[in-house]
């Protein structure tokens, strides 16, 4: 049945291996396998309808976006509308649900909430994998949003991009939480995909980086496997840092780090040092996430709270897939 109006919800996703370049920029195919925990407490609510005339329309929270956002989206509808019969424009209403200030808007959740819903606006009926490809294909990240828990991205060896796909690897249900401490929510003056490109192309650690994280999903998969939290922790810790060690080695060297994110760092190894279980990891920006076990969350928030009163920690959840919220 065709439907007039979808709205669809995904969850961000923050990578315990990272994503850090990519082998085609035009397909979104990365260099490495990706590993990530899906969050429920930041997620984006996407409806997507029909509409005349044969230019799209793209709102986010309530404005009406750019010319430059458009011709992005339309690129994403694009690849859809390719596949159906249905030709129309369409609106597309976006709506992130994300702490104020944490600085956690994320292409991940927006790309496989949009996904998700224009998958079946379409009618299209992609199985989740499948459309993880299709998503892939917005943002790298965001092929992981499609699925809960704890959520490979396999990067494949075909160069046209078949079976570069997310599944699922565990549901994460094992008292697992993660927390974020917002360190600085301007926009950054490196995006990933600038940051990420500028690496493989100039930084003699790069290959190193590719082989190590090689080695990290393997590992990461087998901890899972056992729930094993600490091997989980310190896999995590160390993947994240030697992503962030790339960077100086670019030319021009840069980094994400601020004088802040060196404090939260400590503070958190002193936390562990106290006997609590707790390992840090950074995106392409200054805020720090910390995988603990969810009956010590609210233990390390207050911890944090208390050495960074400005800088409050947010507590999350393991989210779930990406779903259809109304047809
Ligand atoms: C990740 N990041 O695995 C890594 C770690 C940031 C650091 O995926 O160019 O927005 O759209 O594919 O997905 C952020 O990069 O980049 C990212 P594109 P994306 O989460």
């Amino acid at each position: 049945m065709k439907h007039s109006r979808v709205t669809a919800r995904a969850h961000t996703n923050i990578a315990l291996i990272k994503y850090w370049g990519k082998r085609d920029t035009t397909l979104f195919l990365p260099m490495n396998s990706s590993l990530s925990l899906t969050l429920d407490e930041f997620y984006t609510d996407t409806t997507v309808s029909f509409i005349d005339g044969d230019q799209d329309v793209f709102f986010l929270n309530g404005v009406e976006q750019p010319l430059e956002e458009c011709v992005k989206i339309s690129k994403f509808i694009e690849l859809f509308r390719t596949q159906s019969s249905i030709k129309s424009a369409v609106l597309v209403e976006s709506h992130n649900h994300v702490p104020t200030a944490a600085g956690l808007a994320s292409s991940a959740s927006a790309f496989a909430a949009l996904g998700t819903a224009l998958n079946e606006l379409f009618v299209l009926r992609m199985d989740k994998q499948t459309l993880s490809t299709f998503v892939r294909q917005g943002s790298g990240s965001a092929t992981r949003s499609i699925y809960g828990g704890f959520v490979e991205w396999q990067m494949g060896i075909e160069t046209d991009g078949s079976d570069s796909y997310a599944i699922k690897v565990d549901d994460a249900d094992w008292n697992i939480a993660m927390l974020t401490i917002p360190v600085n929510t301007r926009k950054k003056e490196i995006s990933s995909r600038e940051g990420m490109k500028l690496t493989v192309e100039t930084s003699p650690f790069y290959p190193a980086w590719v082989e190590q994280a090689g080695q990290d999903i393997k590992a990461i998969k087998q901890a899972i496997n056992n729930q094993d939290f600490i091997a989980l922790g310190e896999l995590t810790e160390a993947n994240g840092m030697k992503m962030h060690g790339t960077m100086l080695g670019a030319n021009p060297p840069f980094s994400y780090w601020e004088p802040l994110t060196v404090k939260v760092l400590q503070r958190i190894r002193e936390i562990r040092g106290q006997g609590i279980p707790c390992y840090y990891t950074m995106d392409a920006g200054p805020n720090v996430k910390v995988i603990c076990q969810a009956d010590k969350a609210d233990e390390i928030k207050k911890l944090l709270d208390q050495s960074f009163p400005d800088n409050t920690t947010i507590i999350s959840g393991v989210g779930k897939d990406a779903y259809l919220l109304s047809v």
